[in-house]
């Protein structure tokens, strides 16, 4: 992401005060529902190949100030921990209050997921990156996925653990990586 992107977090977690909570519970139900191809504004395309749904939270409003230092209070989850090798998409959605993003990389076998180290500001190395959800109600990269949208991305992926992460400032510190393994 791009430091303009970075700017643009404060922005949402302003503007979701004032977003419909009734908004973001449509946007659940209709995630959940695969026959369902809307989630709040966002129309998503028919994707190739294995489909890995993956929700992105954040605690909501009083708690999040102190959750976001104490860690622990973002999440990655996904429909599975395991998929088939090939073809696969992440359909991502974001269910929380702040700006989110997926980053996909390799996860070498001598590592488990949550180990990689922020630097100064805040986000993890993202060399090797296979590919990244970061585009709202759009596929692959671009500068945040706006809470309760939708973003996509579809890539091949050979046998191997990958690590899925948010890299903006703090988020994988506060806990939002999760391990999938291909095979
Ligand atoms: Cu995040």
């Amino acid at each position: 992401m791009s430091t303009r992107a970075f700017l643009l977090v404060g922005t949402a977690a302003v503007l979701l005060a004032g977003a419909s909570t009734a908004a973001l519970a449509a946007a659940s139900g209709a995630f959940r529902a695969a026959s369902v191809r809307s989630v709040g504004q966002c129309s998503l395309p028919a994707l190739a190949g294995s489909v890995v749904d993956v929700s992105l939270t954040n605690m909501m409003n009083g708690q999040m100030g102190r959750g976001w230092m104490t860690g622990g209070s973002m999440r990655v989850v996904t429909s599975t921990d395991h998929v088939s090798a090939g073809t696969v998409s992440f359909r991502v959605a974001n269910m929380g209050t702040l700006v989110h993003e997926l980053v996909v990389l390799p996860l070498p076998a001598t590592q488990i997921a949550g180990n990689r180290v922020a630097t100064i500001d805040g986000r993890v190395d993202e060399m090797g990156s296979l590919g990244e959800v970061s585009n709202t109600c759009a596929r692959g990269a671009g500068t945040g996925l706006s809470p309760g949208t939708v973003g996509w991305v579809t890539l091949q992926l050979p046998p191997g653990n990958y690590e899925l992460f948010c890299d903006l400032a703090g988020h994988y510190a506060a806990g939002m990586y999760v391990e999938l393994t291909v095979s």
